[in-house]
Parts: C-alpha cells; sequence; structure tokens
C-alpha cells in the first residue's frame, strides 16, 4: 500500500493513463495521464519560483481545472498545501499568511493590487495569480514548463496541508495533516464505499475544505474513479449531472435543496449507486424524504478538518437516520467524561474522542493548543458530544465547543463576537446558530447597546470588511440586557430558545 496520494496518483496515470479523471463542464475530459503532465508543468513553475519541500503554498481562487491539480502539483514537490475559503476578505487573509509564512500565495487574478499590496508588506515572497476564467500568471507560468518534473519522495509522516480551523477564542489553528493522514483515510474509504475505476463521482462541493479537497478527490484518486466537477452547488446543473454519476457527495443543504426540486426523481437517480452527507448533521427527516422520493439511504458519515473521517455508515447493512455510523476500520473512537477523561461506559453521552492513521500532527506551531487536544495516548479530543448505541452505532448528540455550522461552513461566535464587541455603541454581544430550513442554522447576534442611536445598518456596515460573507450575522437583534446566570455568564440557550423559530417563520 502506497503511503502518500501522489504516487498512487502517479500510477493511475502510469498503469491507466487514458483512463478519465475530470469530466469538465464544457463536455470535454482530462485524462489521468493528461492531468499528471499538468500537475509536472504546475511543479516545474513552483520549483522555478523557489519552492523547496516543506515551503507552504496558499492558495485562494475559485474551483477549476488548474485550482485543483496545484493541490496534486503541491503535494508532488513535498510542499505545504494551504487553502483558503474564498470568501475570506483581506483582512482574514492577512492572519493566515502572517501565520503560515508562505513561500508563495496564489490568488485570484481579480484581487492582484490587493494582494500585491498584502504580500509585500508580509514578506510573501511569490505570487501568482489564478482567475475564475482559469488564466493568470498561474496558467501562463505552467504552459511555458515542461511536463516532466521529479516527485519529491514523501515520507508518511511529512506535512502535505495546512488547513485553518477557527476556535472557540476565536483565533484560527493551522491543522497539519500529513501525506499519510491523507492517504490512509482515502484507502479506509475508498474500500468501505466501493469506490471502483468505473465510478463517476459528482462534485459540487468547495474544494478549499477537508470534504471537497480530500474526502472526494482522494479516495477518487486512491480507487482510479473520475471526477464530474462543477465549479459550486447549483440545483439545476446538478439535475442535470445526476444521470452521468454514480455518486454524490454533499452537505446537507445539497439534499435539502434538491428536495425541493420537483425534478429531483426516483428515474433520473436509477444510474447512482451512493449518497454521501456529512460536515453537518443531516436531519432524520431529509433521510427519510431523500428514501421516499429516491429509494436511496443517504450514507452519513462523521469527519473533521483535524481527523478526516472518523465514522461511517455501513456500506450494506442499515444506514441509520441521525447516526453518523461506525467507527472507520482502524480508527478507535471512545466516548470520555468531558471534565476528566475517564472513558464512559457503552450507552453514556459524552466526548467523543479518535485514534487513528487519520488523526492530525498538531496545530501549526501552536504546542500548547496542540497538547490540550491532543493526548499523549494520541487520542483527539473532538469537541463533538456523541454516544455509542448497542450495535456500535454513533450519534452525535451536541457540541462541546461553542460552533454554528452553516450550510457546512463553521462559523465560531468568538470570532464574531470579538469583532461586534469592538463596534463603538455596542455594549455586549452574544452570536447564536438559529435553526434554519436551507443552511441547517443561521448566525443571529444578539447585541445589547450602549448607545440608543447604534443601529442594524452601522453593524452591518462594521463588519462587512472584515468577516467573510458566511461568518456575517444574518439577523441582529437587540436586547436591552442579555440574560445572564449568577456567575454573570451569558446563557446562550436560553436566547436560542427564546428565538428558536426566527428563520422557520420567515420561511413558512
Ligand atoms: C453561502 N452563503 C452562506 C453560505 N454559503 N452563508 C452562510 N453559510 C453558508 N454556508 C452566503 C452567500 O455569500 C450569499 O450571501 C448567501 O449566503 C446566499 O447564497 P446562496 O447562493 O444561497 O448560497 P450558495 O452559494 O448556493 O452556497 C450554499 C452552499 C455552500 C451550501 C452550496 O455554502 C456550500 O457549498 N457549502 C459546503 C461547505 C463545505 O464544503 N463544507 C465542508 C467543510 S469540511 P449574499 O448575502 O452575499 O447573497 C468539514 C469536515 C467534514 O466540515 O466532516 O466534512
Ligand atoms: P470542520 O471544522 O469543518 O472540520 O468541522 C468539523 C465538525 O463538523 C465536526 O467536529 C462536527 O461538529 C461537524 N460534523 C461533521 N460531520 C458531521 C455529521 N455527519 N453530523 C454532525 N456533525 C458533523
Amino acid at each position: 500500500m502506497k503511503r502518500a496520494i501522489f504516487p498512487i496518483f502517479q500510477d493511475r496515470a502510469r498503469r491507466s493513463p487514458d483512463a478519465p479523471f475530470l469530466h469538465l463542464e464544457d463536455g470535454t475530459t482530462l485524462s489521468y495521464r493528461a492531468a499528471f503532465d499538468r500537475t509536472g508543468q504546475i511543479a516545474n513553475l513552483f520549483l522555478a519560483r523557489g519552492v523547496k519541500p516543506g515551503d507552504r503554498i496558499a492558495i485562494q481562487a475559485e474551483k477549476g481545472v488548474d485550482t485543483l491539480l496545484t493541490y496534486l502539483a503541491s503535494l508532488r514537490i513535498g510542499a505545504v498545501y494551504l487553502p483558503l475559503n474564498t470568501a475570506y476578505t483581506a483582512a482574514e487573509i492577512r492572519f493566515f499568511l502572517g501565520d503560515a509564512r508562505p513561500a508563495l500565495f496564489l490568488h485570484r487574478a481579480e484581487d492582484e493590487a490587493e494582494m500585491a499590496a498584502l504580500c509585500a508588506e508580509l514578506g510573501v515572497p511569490e505570487r501568482l495569480t489564478l482567475g475564475a476564467d482559469g488564466r493568470g500568471t498561474l496558467a501562463d507560468g505552467a504552459d511555458a514548463q515542461p511536463a516532466p518534473a521529479d516527485a519529491h519522495d514523501a515520507h508518511p509522516d511529512d506535512l502535505a496541508a495546512i488547513l485553518y480551523t477557527s476556535g472557540t477564542t476565536g483565533r484560527s489553528k493551522g491543522a497539519m495533516l500529513t501525506h499519510g493522514n491523507l492517504a490512509s483515510n482515502a484507502a479506509t474509504l475508498a474500500d468501505y464505499w466501493r469506490f471502483t475505476a468505473s465510478d463517476v463521482l459528482l462534485h459540487a462541493l468547495p474544494i478549499f475544505h477537508t470534504h471537497g479537497l480530500f474526502v472526494a478527490t482522494n479516495t477518487t484518486i486512491v480507487a482510479g474513479s473520475a471526477i464530474r466537477l462543477l465549479p459550486r452547488f447549483d440545483a439545476g446543473k446538478v439535475l442535470q449531472a445526476l444521470p452521468g454519476v454514480t455518486v454524490m457527495m454533499g452537505v446537507p443543504t445539497f439534499y435539502t435543496r434538491l428536495l425541493s426540486e420537483p425534478a429531483f426523481t426516483h428515474a433520473l437517480v436509477a444510474h447512482v449507486r451512493l449518497f454521501v452527507s456529512g460536515s453537518a448533521p443531516l436531519s432524520a427527516e431529509t433521510h427519510k424524504a431523500f428514501q421516499v422520493r429516491t429509494g436511496h439511504a443517504i450514507l452519513e458519515r462523521y469527519g473533521m478538518t483535524e481527523t478526516n473521517m472518523n465514522t461511517s455508515n455501513p456500506y450494506d447493512g442499515d444506514r441509520v437516520p441521525g447516526s453518523v455510523g461506525f467507527p472507520l476500520p482502524g480508527i478507535e473512537l471512545q466516548i470520555t467524561d468531558p471534565e476528566t477523561g475517564a472513558e464512559l461506559p457503552q450507552g453514556s453521552v459524552g466526548m467523543i474522542e479518535v485514534r487513528g492513521p487519520n488523526v492530525f500532527k498538531g496545530y501549526w506551531e501552536l504546542p500548547e493548543k496542540t497538547r490540550e487536544e491532543l493526548r499523549q495516548s494520541g487520542f483527539f479530543i473532538t469537541g463533538d458530544l456523541g454516544m455509542v448505541d448497542a450495535r456500535g452505532y454513533v450519534s452525535i448528540v451536541g457540541r462541546a465547543r461553542d460552533l454554528i455550522i452553516c450550510g457546512g461552513y463553521n462559523v465560531y461566535p468568538a470570532e464574531v463576537e470579538t469583532l461586534l464587541d469592538a463596534i463603538p455603541g455596542v455594549a455586549e454581544s452574544a452570536v447564536i446558530g438559529l435553526p434554519h430550513p436551507d443552511m441547517g442554522e443561521g448566525v443571529v447576534a444578539v447585541v445589547q447597546a450602549k448607545d440608543p442611536a447604534l443601529s442594524e445598518g452601522r453593524i452591518v456596515a462594521a463588519l462587512a470588511g472584515q468577516l467573510a460573507r458566511f461568518k456575517q450575522p444574518r439577523r441582529i437583534l437587540f436586547l436591552p440586557e442579555l440574560p445572564r446566570n449568577t456567575m454573570g455568564k451569558i446563557q446562550k440557550k436560553e436566547l436560542r430558545e427564546r428565538f428558536a423559530r426566527l428563520f422557520l417563520e420567515e420561511h413558512a
């Protein structure tokens, strides 16, 4: 078994050069061989720009062929891939570039002026551009390079990627994933979900997170399957593509949106063998409605940036609504007392901890934070609360961390509250997630003002340039006083209960 993704990809390109790798929107197909050659051109360009093994390559670019292939090119030369959400503002990008100190930043051609200034200020030595149309200095530079390129022989324990995940303190942490983490999880998933070279995966997820980048792409490569690449989730385009694919992966919002389309029928998905959901809870209601409409039981799995995938419902056997299935082969899962860390008996609700070859190496330059969350024993403390039933099925029942998951994107209230509290006129704020029919949860800010003239508009304007759109509160509510317990701590539970129907009534 190969212990890194790139050599597996290279093998595929050698043994089945004409096998399709990427089916594109314009009807063309890129074979494994063609994709491999393009990673060679991009790799040569990175090398020419001075990137060395272990250097970070940061990227904020729209989804596209070259965007995806920069990931493989980065693995090829032993660089550390650092993908960034396309929704991040320049203020957010500043933090990531400053923290990770990449050797090269690949950004959108449209952001040239702003990013050139930022890189000059932060001392990022090299930049390349990649526009939504695929043009820019990356494409020009790579076109001029030869395809043959050496591959760095990465050790399974070497870093392959850093993915930033926000924290309860509001400060983002870079999760360091190794080549071994990625390869082991992909091999497990390809086997567990029965991927073969005849599969075609519908890929409408973003490629800057674990789900779209690793779960979808790495599993495909390990099995030698093909990807039908869509730039984003668009229900109409997904409906058009479904008859030509065998597997789809998505966040729950994808599935609730499909169910609201009358054209989404049993007949349309006759060719599909598997629908996978993850990144956020899939409601039992959606699971059941999907089965009634299509005859398919969605397979729900559970993962994290720090661990790739941990559990999955079975391929054969019951896919239980509301459960995330069994620990994957080779991955141990225990439920512990959140206070003491002691393991709890089967059937108890407690902290989910996982251990296995999937678990990351730690947080970038944060040894203390790493020690807090990654035990000496190798168990990672997920921050999710769950239980294991008598049959071994795991259910997630809550979160020990203050976290909102909105359409599959994580929003940490602490980050938003810090910015809100700094706005003149705000006494204090509480950011909560409320049930949302489309996004699962919607972000709401409850504000106690000290200036009676403070308006919603002023708050919205103050946040605009600082926070990615998906993190910005969809509603801002004012209260004369925030509810507190006897210790003076804001009672978010009370706020969540009080405003529980806010979005549900809006959409009724
Ligand atoms: C878009 N918007 C969001 C949003 N996505 N707001 C909150 N949460 C989101 N997730 C904003 C847009 O900027 C826009 O703002 C408005 O909401 C409406 O946009 P839309 O057109 O309705 O949304 P759309 O672009 O269709 O995006 C929704 C989505 C997308 C669900 C398709 O968010 C998505 O692809 N999510 C997948 C996230 C994902 O891959 N997560 C995996 C993390 S890995 P306005 O006001 O400007 O119009 C992980 C580990 C694991 O968690 O287990 O997998
Ligand atoms: P991220 O920071 O994007 O890695 O988010 C990981 C978090 O998403 C996990 O810790 C869970 O809280 C949540 N998550 C992922 N998959 C599921 C799922 N199937 N059901 C419920 N929550 C999930």
